[in-house]
């Protein structure tokens, strides 16, 4: 006898290679242990749902996708910047407002002395809404401390999160992100500090699976994010990088040359570095919020991903100066009307890509026997419409690892059973 089984739901998934859909109507899945046991056809069912799961629910007909999956978020942060946004929309640019003493800088000040229970109930809003979109796993960064004890705070609030909150998370340390002011006739000093005190201290406590750097005119040159980069690798975290943002500095290659789960942003990526994303297998990741926030109007190379089958994630970007974008289904829309994506890739882009740019290809972003049972089921004829409606909310239920997420209320309730 299985855990749960659900019926009455029309599957939805992106092929493989994320060019196309596959959806398969009146079939039903089984959950066993947190996993996906069994996945078909309702009529090829090996019994009655009464006899063959402990709890039966019946999907209304509803579409069921895999969990979406959030690949890069900043969502721990103290204070806000909607300052930063009204002098954007009176002409000033980032740069200039980062080099005023606004911008990430600011973030630090309202985000260093905070305790992680305090930083924890402050991103909790933020990450309800992101669940409440239908986002399962969830990928958070520190970067907001620019020390090692506000850096481990930070990475301690995700965990707590993600325990309040039951949700898959993949935490990652944001090494490079900006430099503080206290180092700044010593950049070098501060690059040591990372790669011999915080690296170290985040492997020991177990807070982070990954290691991020922001190259960047306004962060860190080729150089300082190659040392730090080769410490995660060789303390056996992951990597990954902001690249080619603002300005080509050849973050993509970079990314490459460490074999990057992903490479995000790339608005002004060049063509050596889409092909080195090629041959690394390193995923790109596209942050529409980001680019809509900052008005920016050098668009990412979409017709050379495709050209070379760099795999395209969509993500949030969530952050207090960017991107304070919520909604992964709407940083889906986004990447369609901004980027040009079809439908297919978009949906491919925060389900299987998303999975693979946290390295989760194997135990998410699918709905195949083995996966983790992490999926949602959606007021919505098409996968399509999950990445159309500017911000209207289809998301009716999420499941992650077999945890039920109570459904939002305005929707009509599941119809459920438990058997004996
Ligand atoms: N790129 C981003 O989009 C965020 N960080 C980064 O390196 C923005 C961070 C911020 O402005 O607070
Ligand atoms: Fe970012």
């Amino acid at each position: 006898m299985w855990d749960q089984l659900w019926t009455n739901v029309r599957v939805a998934e992106a092929t493989p290679n994320g060019d196309g859909f596959q959806i398969l109507e009146q079939a039903a899945l089984a959950i066993e242990q947190g996993r996906i046991q069994w996945i078909g056809l309702e009529r090829e069912l090996p019994g009655e749902p009464s006899q063959c799961a402990r709890a039966h629910h019946v999907g209304g007909g509803r579409l069921l996708t895999p969990g979406l999956i959030d690949c890069h978020t900043h969502l721990i942060f103290g204070g806000d910047r909607s300052l930063d946004f009204d002098l954007r929309t009176q002409g000033q640019d980032y740069a200039a407002i980062s080099a005023a003493g606004g911008g990430i800088r600011s973030t630090v000040q309202h985000t260093r002395d905070q305790s992680p229970e305090a930083l924890c109930e402050l991103a909790l809003p933020r990450a309800r809404a992101l669940l409440a979109d239908g986002v399962t796993t969830l990928e958070i960064k520190s970067g907001y401390g620019l020390n090692l004890g506000t850096e481990l705070n930070m990475l301690k609030a995700a965990h707590l999160l993600a325990d309040r909150l039951h949700v898959n998370l993949q935490p990652t340390l944001l090494a490079l992100h900006a430099l503080p002011p206290e180092f700044a006739n010593d950049r070098a000093r501060y690059v040591d500090e990372v790669i011999q005190e915080w690296i170290p201290a985040v492997v020991e406590q177990k807070l982070a699976v990954a290691v991020d750097v922001f190259i960047e005119h306004i962060a860190f040159s080729y150089a300082e994010c190659a040392r730090v980069l080769a410490a995660a690798r060789d303390a056996g975290l992951a990597v990954k990088v902001h690249a080619d943002q603002l300005s080509d500095l050849n973050g993509a290659a970079l990314a490459a040359e460490f074999g990057a789960l992903s490479a995000d942003h790339l608005e002004y990526t060049n063509a050596a570095g889409v092909s080195a994303l090629a041959r690394s297998g390193t995923v790109a990741v596209l942050l529409p919020g980001a680019f809509l926030m900052l008005n920016e109007s050098t668009r990412p190379p979409i017709a050379a991903f495709r050209a070379e089958q760099v795999p395209m994630a969509i993500a949030t970007d969530l952050n207090p100066g960017t991107s304070p974008l919520t909604s992964l289904t709407l940083a889906a829309t986004l990447a369609r009307a901004q980027f040009g994506l079809t439908a297919a890739e978009a949906f491919a882009g925060i389900t299987v890509h998303a999975a693979k740019a946290l390295g989760l290809a194997r135990t998410h972003g699918r709905l195949a026997v083995g996966q983790s049972a992490d999926f949602c089921l959606w007021d919505a004829k098409h996968p399509r419409e999950l990445t159309y409606w500017l911000g209207r909310p289809l998301c009716h239920t999420t499941v992650q690892a077999g945890r039920v997420r109570v459904p939002l209320s305005d929707h009509p309730p599941l119809s459920t059973s438990t058997s004996a």
